[in-house]
């Protein structure tokens, strides 16, 4: 259990926000998962400061802050999910956690020595706030924080 002393030396992870899949198709990909899994489609957006266009799908009657799955393609050759699929192929790209304040988490991890991507946060999906840890610094996973603009970020 969190101690109060654990208070503020950490991030404040609430849960598991979202897992990034590098594709190169992006609807086959949306098919195969819907059609394997039968995860819906809850939200597409093209985000150029990021590179990527993406789809975001959860498990159908999954509650409201339910991890959902991110798909993600580049949108041309400068972006990173480019760079990864020519090192490395589709496949897992990223963990994605959700914190109440990326700023602070930031600041948190800052302290222990890792080095956040971004000296400020970006804009990611649906209005929320992104920051990343280089993938050297966490044992080859990217890390991303994400702060949602909304309370229950996986609705609708
Ligand atoms: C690169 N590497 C990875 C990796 N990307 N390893 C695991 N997972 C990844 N995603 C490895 C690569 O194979 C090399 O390993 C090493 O890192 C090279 O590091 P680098 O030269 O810095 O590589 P780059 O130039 O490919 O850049 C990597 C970073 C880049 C992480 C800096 O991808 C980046 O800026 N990412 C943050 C933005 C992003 O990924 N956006 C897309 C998601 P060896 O060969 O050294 O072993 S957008 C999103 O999630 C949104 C909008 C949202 O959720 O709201
Ligand atoms: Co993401």
């Amino acid at each position: 259990m969190t101690s109060w002393a654990d208070l503020g030396r950490l991030p404040g992870v609430m849960g598991l926000d979202h897992v990034g899949l590098a594709v190169i198709d992006l609807e086959a990909a949306v098919e195969l998962q819907t059609r394997m899994l039968g995860l819906t489609v809850r939200h597409r957006e093209t985000n150029a400061d990021q590179g990527v266009t993406e789809v975001m799908l959860a498990a159908p009657g999954a509650a409201g802050a339910a991890t959902q799955l991110q798909l993600i393609a580049p949108l041309d050759e400068a972006s990173p999910v480019h760079r990864f699929l020519a090192r490395r192929g589709p496949g897992l790209h990223h963990l994605a956690y959700r914190v109440g304040d990326v700023r602070t988490a930031s600041g948190v991890l800052l302290r222990q020595g890792f080095r956040l991507l971004y000296d400020a946060p970006r804009a990611g999906t649906r209005g929320s706030l992104i920051n990343f840890v280089h993938p050297r610094q966490t044992g080859g996973v990217l890390i991303e924080l994400v702060e949602p603009a909304t309370p229950n970020p996986g609705q609708g």
